[in-house]
């Protein structure tokens, strides 16, 4: 098939527009459980089992009597160090932002809570790394907002590819 010069601009097009669409993920850390230091959530493994853009955006829920988020270096965060934070959020419903690619580090300034476990590591990774785990890893996972992102994610792809081979097919 010719390389056609308006099958490449609609491709762009709809690069853009399906970036778009896959970056509007908003994520409840812990899901129902929220930001605690006593259900027993895994948050390394709650993380894990997302794949973070920039763009995304972290809702953090919990009683603000009893715990708080910070945001700190690694080094604070593997030592559970929360004296100097890089950002402090206590409203008990905080969102944040994820705004640029790496790592953002939070733990409970509550003592003992970060020790307990309530530390998590977000990994913001690029958009294109993420069509390249296979989809069975995510689809593993109950439906919540990352998967039925990635699906639409990738609805998004093929209702492209299907209309850019259609409009070829007029074109030729
Ligand atoms: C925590 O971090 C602060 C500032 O980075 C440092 O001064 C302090 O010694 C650290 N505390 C512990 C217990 O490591
Ligand atoms: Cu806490």
């Amino acid at each position: 098939m010719a390389f056609d010069k308006n099958m490449v601009i609609f491709f762009l097009i709809f690069m853009a527009f399906c970036r778009g669409v896959s970056m509007a993920a908003v994520y409840q850390v812990g899901d129902s459980a929220g930001w605690t230091s006593v259900g027993q959530v895994d948050y390394q493994e709650w993380a894990a089992s997302k794949n973070f853009h920039v763009g995304d955006t972290l809702v953090f829920n919990y009683n603000s009597q009893f715990h708080n988020v910070k945001q700190v270096t690694q080094q604070a965060f593997e030592a559970c160090n929360a004296t100097s934070p890089i950002a402090t959020y206590t409203n008990g419903y905080d969102t944040v932002t994820l705004e640029k690619l790496g790592h953002f580090y939070f733990i409970c300034g509550y003592p003992g809570h970060c020790q307990a476990g309530q530390q998590i590591d977000i990994l913001v990774s690029s958009p294109t790394s993420s069509l390249s785990p296979s989809p069975s890893t995510d689809q593993t996972t109950e439906p919540s907002a990352a998967s039925s992102l990635y699906f639409s994610y990738n609805v998004c792809w093929t209702l492209g590819v299907l209309l850019a081979f259609c409009l070829s097919g007029f074109a030729y």
